[in-house]
């Protein structure tokens, strides 16, 4: 039986167990560049076997929140450089989160003070975060403005230079975030999507610009280097579908074919429970879609998974298993994994911003 602590081997990367890291975002990159600390940070959690780093803004129209990371600026590039220079010394493979966050934005983090972008102009009632005078405090997220048929190309050629950007800074490959509510899961869904043009309507539409982004990034990377992380029924951020099975069930034979390095599934409500308004959903039934249009791939579960979920999930056909507030407290979460140790808990009021306090200071055993 596959255990936790067996290798994997994701295109040429040998992972050295079947732990990783989920994407986590922190707050600490001021102006969008990554900072020492965060080299810091994401080097002591290296004997994961798999980092992807927290969600990563393609570009300033992409970005939602304050002190969050980008990638397309040299200075953030450098700053790349030195975390997965970091995790590299460490002995540690990472990749990084592209992300774009449509209409989840204010307008004091957009171009010029500009609306955020959504496929439809309808606000999202979620809110984001903001930081004045180094004071952070959530507020409402901006009414956005439909995008243009036109300018999605370029979307999509964001997102491809963004892919090559994250290797040219170190990273060993891509997650492209299709999940919680951004930009990529704003067009899959009905009630964030209501385009009467070839990006809305029909589950086909509504599936064309992600798979037009991850066609291109693959074209970029290669699929070995390339992951998605969707999460089909989180009501994260707003959104929702009125037949999630139908649409990822569609996402899944199409991406068959891509040679995707792997695809990560978020099951439930992001951060919440695993079941949503009572309503089952089947991700077995993905997973074999996937496997049936040719996806030889990891298949990575997350959502509150503890040791002994993992162990039964990789028994079930898993390959590899996120963690994601576990990893906030506890930089040698394998090592406690492995040996039974307690975990550090999380403290949750220095999650978002600030310094090295609740970041870089969870002890190791
Ligand atoms: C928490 C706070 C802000 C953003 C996600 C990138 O949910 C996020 C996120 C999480 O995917």
């Amino acid at each position: 039986m596959t255990s936790l602590f067996d290798p994997y081997d994701l295109g040429a990367l040998r992972l050295p167990n079947r732990i990783v890291m989920a994407p986590l975002t922190r707050n600490r990159a001021p102006d969008a560049i990554p900072t020492p600390l965060m080299a810091q940070y994401y080097a002591q959690r290296a004997s994961a076997g798999l980092l992807i780093s927290e969600a990563t803004a393609i570009t300033h129209q992409g970005q939602g929140y304050a002190d969050v990371p980008g990638l397309y600026g040299t200075e953030q590039l450098d700053g790349w450089k030195r975390v997965t220079q970091a995790v590299h010394d460490e002995g540690g493979r990472i990749f990084c989160q592209l992300w774009h966050v449509g209409r989840v934005s204010h307008v004091d983090l957009q171009p010029g003070g500009q609306k955020p972008v959504a496929p439809s102009a309808i606000a999202a009632r979620t809110k984001t975060y903001l930081i004045k005078d180094g004071v952070g405090s959530f507020v409402a997220t901006s009414e956005p403005r439909a995008l243009d048929a036109g300018e999605l190309p370029g979307i999509v050629r964001d997102f491809r230079h963004a892919a090559r950007n994250a290797v040219s800074a170190g990273f060993d490959g891509v997650e492209v975030h299709g999940a919680n509510g951004y930009l990529l899961d704003q067009f899959l869904k009905t009630e964030s999507n209501q385009r009467t043009d070839d990006y809305g309507g029909s589950i086909k539409n509504r599936a064309r610009l992600l798979l037009e982004v991850m066609r291109e990034v693959v074209e970029e990377l290669g699929g070995a280097r390339v992951g998605l992380r969707l999460s089909p029924v989180t009501p994260a951020n707003d959104v929702g579908d009125k037949d999630p099975q139908q649409l990822f069930d569609y996402v899944m034979r199409q991406l068959g074919a891509m040679n995707l390095g792997y695809v990560h599934v978020i099951e439930g409500a992001t951060g919440g429970p695993r079941d949503v308004d009572g309503r089952p959903f089947d991700y077995d039934a993905l997973r074999r879609a996937w496997r049936d249009a040719g996806g030889k791939g990891a298949w990575m579960v997350n959502n509150g998974y503890d040791k002994a979920m993992a162990e039964k999930a990789l028994a079930e056909g898993a390959d590899l298993v996120a963690f994601g507030r576990p990893y906030i407290a506890n930089p040698d979460l394998v090592e406690r994994l492995r040996s039974g140790a307690p975990l550090n808990q999380v403290e949750k009021t220095t999650l978002y911003g600030g310094g090295a306090k609740g970041y870089t200071d969870y002890p190791a055993l």
